[in-house]
């Protein structure tokens, strides 16, 4: 087998962002383009030879040219063994769990998660570490360091592979063998939750409704609902992953996946609904004409752990992101457990899973995880929210009232404005920045400012910091705006503001979240000057 040197030159855009790296397909397409960042990450490997190396990805538009492409590389570049999903097919969270289960030194995940699929759309590509996780932010850097100073790369000349079935081959050094991408995901959940009990309910007069979006998860919600838990057939909902998610934007949230939002709020809805993105590590809980936000979900679920077989010991703390709503941070409290804040992307999380301080943790952008993979992972969020309503014979919209009567509310949303000019996105926050000296003490929109600040963090595991994770006003009766730009987009420049406010009073639980928020979000608008700068009136997407 002839090992090819290929001289190349470095691209200047191969910086990482909050998840891996994501262009558009056609930037991907370019000669050399995808093979200068998979060189880049082996580079940043040193010890992988003869280590196992896991590939897949969520079966976007080029997911299987990019694997072809990358098991060529691997195999010149001395990894021992490639585990790959049949078809070329990984959800992020089942990856996360296969490079554990074998003790594997990593794995490469071709997605750009919720972003549209197609020729004109988007790609990605992201290097997770032995532990399962996303690599951290020194990795990261370090593979964009090498990406800047490329001069060659390596690959096996060698013909492509048939993936259809699962098989086992040599290439010179390296085995490949071609595993079930969705087996030991399944069965990883089968230990973690009582099917038995989750299968009464599921046979039951309760009706769930869970969808797919044409993206990665429908053969894993067919398997797990469907198969293993005897759900009727019809359960699972655009199950069949297309390379162009069916020109749907497969982002589970009210917006992105309105019809399942329309039925959930129809005469007609059943019990519960749930869906997830494109790679399938987010997930959306809906109950009979309810919503629950991502915030209030994490809240909830810590708050009802003992529902759940696997965690019915407790739990060793949680942790959210910071632009997350307060909500979980209370229930620790009142749990006696440790709750921590860490900035926006998962990678931030696994330091804090891995030293053992946290059990779960999650995101406001519909993420939330345990520490049984270091990624967030969608379906789990959904067998977490069916335990409890199993256990507890409750309805969703029963769940969340108790909960608010318990512990508050904390009302939330987020507005994101997609595909501003970058300079004008930059401007803004840094209008923004200019004002925080003055702003504490100040009242506005009826609230005192308590501080106003660049928000950084420091690892409490590794002791590493991490600068600039998003601009903050947090005010004295704990509400909360921040300011910070997308690292995920391929367009322009998207800034997300995040409004929260908290409430204790109980005729004040069951108001509608823009209303209450209203004078949060026009203060929003009003300090970063939006629409002067940037002539929008509305924020594109609202959740
Ligand atoms: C967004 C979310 C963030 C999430 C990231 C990856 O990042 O806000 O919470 O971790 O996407 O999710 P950003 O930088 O665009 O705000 V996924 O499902 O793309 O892996
Ligand atoms: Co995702």
């Amino acid at each position: 087998m002839d090992i090819r040197t290929v001289s190349t030159q470095p691209f200047p855009d191969q910086r990482p962002g909050t998840s891996g790296l994501r262009k558009k397909v056609r930037v991907f397409q370019q000669p050399h383009y995808l093979e200068n960042f998979v060189q880049a990450i082996f580079d940043a490997i040193p010890d992988r030879q003869g280590k196992t190396l896991v590939l897949g990805g969520d079966g976007r538009y080029f997911n299987r040219e990019a694997i072809q492409t990358i098991i060529k590389m691997a195999v010149a570049n001395d990894w021992g063994e490639l585990l790959i999903g049949r078809q070329g097919l990984f959800s992020t969270p089942a990856i996360s769990h296969v490079i554990r289960h074998y003790r594997a030194r990593g794995g490469i995940i071709l997605s750009a998660s919720h972003n549209p699929a197609g020729p004109e759309q988007d790609f990605g590509i992201k290097f997770n570490g032995e532990n399962g996780g996303p690599a951290s932010e020194a990795l990261t850097e370090q593979i964009w360091a090498g990406s800047k100073s490329i001069e060659r790369y390596l690959i096996a000349e060698i013909a492509d592979i048939d993936l259809e079935h699962e098989t086992e081959l040599q290439l010179g050094s390296t085995r490949v063998r071609i595993i079930d991408p969705v087996r030991d995901y399944a069965d990883l959940m089968e230990k973690l939750f009582d099917f038995p009990a989750l299968a009464r309910l599921l046979q039951g007069p309760f009706r769930m409704r869970f969808d797919a979006l044409h993206a990665i998860t429908g053969p894993y919600a067919e398997e797990i609902f469907e198969k293993r838990l005897g759900a009727p057939a019809g359960t699972v909902q655009n199950a069949t992953p297309l390379a162009d998610f069916g020109g749907g934007h497969p982002d589970p949230n009210l917006v992105y996946a309105k019809p399942l939002a329309d039925l959930l709020f129809s005469d007609a809805a059943p019990d519960f609904g749930a869906a997830s993105d494109g790679d399938g590590d987010r997930n959306m809980i809906l109950g009979r004409g309810v919503f629950v936000t991502p915030s209030d979900s994490l809240a909830v679920l810590t708050a009802q752990a003992r529902c759940i077989p696997a965690y019915a010991g407790g739990l060793h703390g949680v942790a959210r992101s910071m632009p997350t709503s307060r909500a979980a941070d209370v229930v620790a409290e009142a749990l006696g457990i440790e709750h921590f804040e860490t900035p926006t992307g998962w990678k931030f999380f696994g330091n804090l899973l891995d030293a053992g301080r946290i059990t779960f943790c999650g995101e406001e952008s519909f993420g939330t995880g345990s520490d049984h993979v270091r990624e967030k992972d969608g379906l789990w969020a959904v067998l977490a929210w069916l335990s409890v309503l199993a256990s507890t014979g409750l309805s969703v919209r029963e769940i969340l009232d108790q909960h608010w009567q318990r512990f508050g509310r904390h009302y939330y949303t987020r507005h994101d404005y997609e595909e501003l000019p970058s300079e004008s996105a930059e401007q803004m926050l840094a209008g923004l920045h200019a004002q925080f000296p003055v702003l504490p003490g100040q009242l506005l929109a009826g609230r005192e400012v308590a501080v106003a600040d660049d928000f950084s963090y420091t690892d409490p595991i590794d002791g590493s910091v991490s600068a600039h994770q998003g601009l903050r006003i947090l005010f004295t009766d704990g509400a909360r705006l921040i300011f910070r730009l997308s690292g995920t987009g391929t367009a322009g420049a998207t800034l997300r503001i995040y409004h929260e406010a908290y409430v204790r009073e109980p005729d004040q639980l069951h108001r509608d979240p823009q209303r209450f928020l209203a004078p949060l979000i026009q203060l929003g608008k009003d300090l970063t000057r939006l629409e002067p700068l940037s002539g929008r009136k509305a924020p594109t997407v609202i959740t």
